[in-house]
C-alpha cells in the first residue's frame, strides 16, 4: 500500500517532469537545426587563399599574411547562416600542390578556387601559364559533383585592369556544360570582402542540395 502510494507519486512527477522535457525538446527543435561543412581553397601561391578565410571569420579588411605552408585547418571559424564551416587552407605553392591538394579535396564538400586575377598573359607569360595549369590540375582531382567557387581575386587593384568574370571564363575555359561541373565564377576582392557573400550563397546553397 505504502509502497503503491510512493510509486504513484512517483510516476506523477516523473511524468510531470517529462511533459516538461518534450516541451523544452520543442522548443529547441523550432531552432535551426546547425549544420556542418568543409570547405577547401585551391589556387596558386599568393593568389589570396588565406586572405579570403581572414575575411570570412573576420568580416573585416585583412592586412598581410603569411604564405602557408603545408595545410592549415581550422575547425568551425567560419559561420554563416545555420552553418558552422571548417576551412581547409592548402598551400599553393607546386610542392603542396603535388603532394597535398588531392589529399584535401577527398575532405572537401565544397571548394573555393582563388585565381588571382591580376595575373595576365601579356604581363607575365610564365606567372600566367602556372596559373592555368593549376586550375586544370584542380579539375583533375576533384570529383565532378562538388560545387567550386571561382573567385576571380584582387579586383581593388584596379590600376593592373585584372581580368573580368567574362574574360575569366574565356581565358580558364570555365565552362559548366563542357566541363560537366557545377562552377560558380564571381569577381571580388578576398581583402575587402567584394562579393564573397555573394559567392558563400551559392557555394552554400550547392553544398546543401548535396546533403538532401
Ligand atoms: N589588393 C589585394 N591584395 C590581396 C587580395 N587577396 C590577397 N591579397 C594579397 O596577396 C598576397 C597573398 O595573399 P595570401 O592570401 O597569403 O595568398 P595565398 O593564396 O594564401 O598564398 P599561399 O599561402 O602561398 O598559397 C598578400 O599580400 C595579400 O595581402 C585582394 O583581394 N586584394
Ligand atoms: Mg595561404
Amino acid at each position: 500500500m505504502c509502497l503503491y502510494t510512493i510509486t504513484g507519486v512517483f510516476i506523477e512527477k516523473f511524468s510531470v517532469i517529462s511533459d516538461r522535457m518534450s516541451l523544452l525538446a520543442r522548443l529547441f527543435s523550432k531552432r535551426k537545426k546547425v549544420k556542418l561543412a568543409k570547405i577547401v581553397t585551391l589556387g596558386t601561391s599568393g593568389a589570396g587563399k588565406t586572405t579570403l578565410i581572414r575575411y570570412l571569420e573576420t568580416g573585416q579588411e585583412v592586412e598581410e599574411t603569411d604564405t602557408t605552408l603545408g595545410i592549415d585547418i581550422r575547425n568551425k571559424g567560419v559561420k554563416i547562416g545555420n552553418w558552422n564551416l571548417s576551412t581547409i587552407d592548402v598551400g599553393g605553392q607546386e610542392l603542396y600542390r603535388n603532394a597535398l591538394w588531392g589529399l584535401a579535396v577527398t575532405q572537401a564538400d565544397g571548394i573555393i578556387y582563388v585565381i588571382d586575377g591580376t595575373i595576365k598573359e601579356d604581363r607575365d607569360p610564365e606567372k600566367f601559364a602556372k596559373s592555368k595549369l593549376s586550375f586544370e590540375y584542380m579539375l583533375n582531382i576533384i570529383n565532378g559533383r562538388k560545387p567550386i567557387l571561382v573567385l576571380i581575386n584582387k579586383q581593388d587593384l584596379k590600376y593592373m585592369q585584372p581580368y573580368n568574370v567574362d574574360e575569366a571564363i574565356d581565358i580558364y575555359q570555365v565552362n559548366q556544360e563542357t566541363r560537366n561541373r557545377p562552377f560558380y565564377v564571381i569577381s571580388g576582392s578576398a581583402k575587402f570582402g567584394e562579393n564573397i557573400q555573394l559567392g558563400m550563397e551559392w557555394l552554400m546553397e550547392n553544398i546543401e542540395s548535396l546533403h538532401r
